[in-house]
């Protein structure tokens, strides 16, 4: 008898006891979906709007979209943002996590003229949320510069951090009665590495490797600082809201176990993750050491008078440190990380800088694609090197070729929140909410139309650009409705 309870023991221990386990969202856990203005909203210069990088980019490059296709309409959110209340009450989702196109509201980018339409628009959403009980959650920038701005440097000219935060007092002063969770801005790696890296965002033809993607991190990380301590000091008494960052992190996972590989998966974490969550939610501050090191040392190697990387003086990392209510965190990939040593005579790039290479498993089940164990890595490095911060995981996903029958995507969204909630229950991370990117089908930036991330279908030749749930909003909502994850 005692040798079949220790056999029983042994085998729930080893984990095959998972399948069989109901997984429950602890209680007040928050579950939401996303989207982003240039994504959805269209109306591209409706009711005095002014121009975004999006807007320019698309209009004069279509060959560099992948469908050449623009976000003059997309998803048509300017006009019936009726009907996505409707789905989202239909979804039942505590929150709802949508960005401010910022030349919507301030035209020209700068705080000294206001667009009344575009705050009526964003008003009659926020009120019609309330009123149908979900939360909005508020990210104040997903990538829609102003053009104006851009033409002064865009997030390569420090002056942006200030006019960014004129803009943040604005919305907090004007929308700051009734949102309570704002993100100052969405996935800063995106930004500076797919603009001045990889050419792969907007504006096109910027490319500056291993310069501009620096000079614009910190202008970012400066632009974050400031609007959390104005909140602090003009905003946070009267409107007791939270504020945060949301950056976005593959879980890099070492090839080999060759102390080189470890090495370098975990120098790719501190250069993908730790870039941006270094300064804000350690202790001491400050880009990662690592970072410091190595690209003052190539720099020098390079003949650079100085480091490529920005430095933040003493003030600057005081201003930076701590400026969080929670961590927001996208994720929708593990990537299997390599050393990679570059001749020192190899022109500047992030790339050299961090001395890694990213590829693929192809025997990853259930699929190189979807690979759930990495998020629950993921969430335990957070809680490891950030002494466990409150964190909102603000994006999980599924890119596809679109259609209604998508079994793959509710596959993943339930692997995925099966390995989120043993990251909270079993591993004691501290995370407080969901949010499955995106609602609806929509612009996917350079490539367009080509790849759908929707719980909902959006008809995009239909110019009434009708919605159907997929079996994955079926999915969701009964999700949602039981806070429970299904066993099978
Ligand atoms: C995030 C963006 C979203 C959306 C999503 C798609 O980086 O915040 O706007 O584009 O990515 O995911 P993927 O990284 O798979 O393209």
């Amino acid at each position: 008898m005692l040798q079949k309870i220790i056999l029983l023991w042994w085998f729930f221990s080893l984990g095959f006891g998972v399948e069989s386990r109901e997984l429950k969202f602890p209680k007040g856990f928050k579950l939401g979906v996303a989207t982003a203005s240039y994504q959805i909203e269209g109306g591209w210069n409706a009711d005095g709007k002014g121009t975004s990088v999006w807007d320019t980019l698309t209009h004069d490059h279509p060959e560099l979209i992948a469908d050449h296709q623009t976000g003059d309409i997309a998803c048509d959110s300017y006009h019936l943002w009726k009907e996505d209340i409707a789905n989202l009450k239909n979804l039942k989702v505590d929150h709802y996590r949508f960005s401010l196109s910022w030349p919507r509201i301030l035209p020209d980018g700068f705080s000294n003229v206001i667009n009344p339409e575009g705050v009526k628009y964003y008003n009659n959403l926020i009120d019609g949320l309330i009123a149908n009980k979900i939360e909005p959650m508020v990210t104040l920038f997903h990538w829609d510069l102003p053009q104006n701005l851009q033409n002064l440097g865009g997030w390569t000219n420090p002056i942006i951090a200030d006019y960014f935060a004129d803009f943040a007092r604005v919305a907090y002063k004007i929308f700051g009665d009734r949102v309570k969770y704002w993100i100052t801005i969405n996935e800063p790696a995106s930004i500076c590495l797919g603009v001045y890296e990889y050419d792969d965002g907007a504006p096109a033809f910027v490319k500056s490797p291993g310069i501009g993607s620096y000079l614009c991190g910190k202008t970012i990380l400066l632009a974050h600082a400031k609007s959390f301590r104005l909140y602090d000091t003009e905003f946070r008494a009267a409107q007791k809201g939270k504020v945060g960052i949301t950056i976005d992190s593959i879980w890099g996972e070492p090839k080999t176990n060759q102390s080189q590989d470890i090495e370098a998966a975990e120098r790719e974490m501190q250069f993908g993750l730790g870039w941006w969550a270094h300064p804000i939610f350690a202790p001491q501050g400050d880009y990662p050491k690592i970072m410091k090191t190595i690209i003052a040392q190539n720099s020098k190697s390079e003949n650079f008078t100085k480091s490529r990387l920005p430095l933040l003086t003493p003030d600057e990392v005081k201003l930076i440190q701590g400026t969080f209510d929670f961590f927001g965190l996208n994720h929708y990939h593990t990537g299997l990380i390599s050393n990679k040593k570059f001749p020192v005579d190899t022109s500047p790039s992030y790339i050299k800088d961090k001395g890694t290479e990213v590829s693929a498993n192809p025997d990853w089940k259930p699929s190189p694609k979807i690979v759930p164990w990495g998020f629950r890595k993921l969430l335990n490095w957070v809680k490891k090197e950030y002494n466990n911060p409150l964190v909102i995981v603000t994006e999980n996903g599924y890119g596809d070729e679109g259609g209604v029958d998508d079994k793959d995507r509710v596959l993943f969204l339930k692997v995925f929140m099966e390995a989120l909630l043993l990251a909270v229950l079993d591993d004691g991370c501290n995370v407080s909410g969901y949010t499955v990117w995106s609602i609806m089908d929509n612009m996917e930036w350079r490539s367009g139309y080509t790849v759908k991330f929707g719980l909902y279908d959006v008809n995009f030749t239909d110019p009434r650009r009708g919605r159907s749930p997929k079996i994955s909003a079926q999915f969701y909502q009964n999700v949602v409705k039981t806070r429970t994850l299904p066993e099978k």
